[in-house]
């Protein structure tokens, strides 16, 4: 999926190091009228993975999808009090679903009725509380928006023709033509306008780009980059998650999304971001087949992407009444205590510089190259770590979980390192090894 000659345009490396790629751990968040549903409807639709596709899942027509959405009202709904969550547990960035594939947005649009603000009792931009929070506790702020998807639209392509048209809206006429650039035209262009224009963006997440072809991506990124020329742009705009990257459409976007929960095993040469998230769906689910990720993997999770050169951006499921899923409070909590005191080999570090990954763990690089943190994920029998392929002679080594030295012996290349009995952290002892000149680039 990756060449190795593939080469990020100046401008997106400007955009990426203003913030984005010191950041390194984020927060999605999925919201909308699904997360009142928790992945079943009238016993239906629990079967699929992801929540958020109820309407798909449960085969519910528009109109029956209208009549929950009219209901919406997460009254318990507090930015402050999530900013404030978010910031805590050590995430930089925030990115929300401003709208999904179910076509209904969390903020104020004049272009279409089917908002928030317009269309439920809640009558509050969502987008707009929280935007002014998270930017108020420091935090940078983006918005995922699906702009080819649009379950609301008989114009907008469906899913590779995976769920019939004709379930979501039964009453179109038997010879009716779908439309693709009139759904562009008329709502998602001028919705990606209004958020650009109205809201104080940073980022925006294109996803899953169902026959978008270069011509209609670019009146996208033109768009976002007309508005607001620092605003990042995801790869989704063009490319799907599993897709080859082409060099050609490195202009359209900024950094590359993976694969949805996809966790990077190899180092990548362009700047990625893993979609993860704290259980098998993004929104809320209580229905059906769905499990949390344990604390470990959670930390083993964001340690790979970050020691592979990418940003983890761990989703949240907030529950219909506005207020978040506290399992997933508590797992941001526990990553944000590990952070507290091992994020020194997290933010602001960049990916691996050696050739291989340890089969003990993994390493990520300080900005300068003169220290490589050590992931000891894997407790090793042998009582000592090996470090291989090094150019230079290391100075000093210490655990990051209490400041005491390690014991090690550098020869040529090789350098091993004397463990104690047990880890110095459940999740993941980090050893921070350091250099007189740097280890060199990768
Ligand atoms: O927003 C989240 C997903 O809803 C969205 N991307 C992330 C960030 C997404 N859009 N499309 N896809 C994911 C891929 C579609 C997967 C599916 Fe399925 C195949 C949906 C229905 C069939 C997987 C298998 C989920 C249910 C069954």
């Amino acid at each position: 999926r990756f060449d190795d000659n593939l080469r990020q345009t100046p401008d997106s490396i400007k955009r990426q190091e203003q913030w984005f790629r010191d950041a390194k751990f984020g927060a999605f968040i999925h919201f909308g009228v699904y997360s009142m549903l928790e992945g079943e409807y009238k016993g239906r639709g629990s079967q699929f993975r992801y929540s958020e596709w109820i309407q798909v899942s449960a085969k519910m027509s528009a109109a029956e999808y209208h009549e929950v959405a009219k209901t919406f009202n997460p009254v318990d709904f507090d930015a402050d009090a999530w900013a404030k969550t978010f910031k805590d547990a050590g995430i930089r960035y925030v990115v929300i679903t401003s709208k999904h594939h179910d076509g209904f947005a969390l903020f104020d649009s004049m272009v279409s009725d089917y908002n928030i603000v317009d269309y439920t009792p809640f009558k509050r931009d969502i987008i707009k509380e929280l935007s002014e929070a998270c930017h108020k506790q420091g935090l940078k702020f983006g918005v995922y928006y699906s702009h080819a998807q649009d379950w609301d639209e008989p114009d907008a392509p469906y899913l590779n023709n995976r769920t019939k048209r004709s379930v979501l809206h039964p009453d179109l006429p038997a010879d009716f033509q779908p439309d693709f650039d009139r759904y562009l035209t008329k709502k998602s262009l001028p919705q990606v306008e209004e958020l650009v224009k109205n809201y104080d963006l940073d980022l925006i997440w294109f996803d899953t780009p169902a026959d978008m072809t270069f011509e209609r991506a670019k009146l996208f990124s033109d768009m976002v980059r007309k508005h607001r020329p620092d605003c990042l742009i995801n790869s989704r705009i063009i490319h799907g998650g599993k897709d080859k990257i082409l060099q050609e459409n490195l202009e359209l976007f900024d950094y590359v999304s993976i694969g949805d929960k996809e966790v990077p095993t190899r180092k990548i040469p362009l700047y990625v971001e893993s979609p993860d998230s704290v259980s098998t769906s993004f929104g809320y689910k209580t229905k059906g087949n769905h499990h949390y990720h344990t604390d470990a993997e959670m930390i083993h999770r964001l340690v790979h992407t970050i020691c592979a050169g990418g940003n983890s951006l761990v989703n949240n499921g907030p529950m219909g009444n506005g207020k978040l899923d506290p399992e997933a409070v508590r797992i941001y909590g526990v990553m944000g205590e590990w952070l507290k005191v091992n994020g020194e080999s997290i933010y602001e570090t960049r990916r691996n510089p050696l050739a291989e990954r340890p089969e003990w763990g993994d390493i990520s690089v300080s900005k300068d190259g003169k220290s490589l943190y050590l992931h000891v994920l894997k407790w090793p029998e042998s009582g000592s770590i090996t470090v291989n392929g090094l150019t230079t002679p290391a100075t000093s080594a210490a655990f990051l979980a209490n400041g005491t030295k390690a014991e090690f012996a550098q020869e040529g290349n090789g350098l091993k390192i004397h463990l104690p009995e047990q880890p110095l952290n459940k999740y993941d002892t980090v050893i921070k090894l350091s250099f007189a000149e740097s280890v060199g680039k990768n």
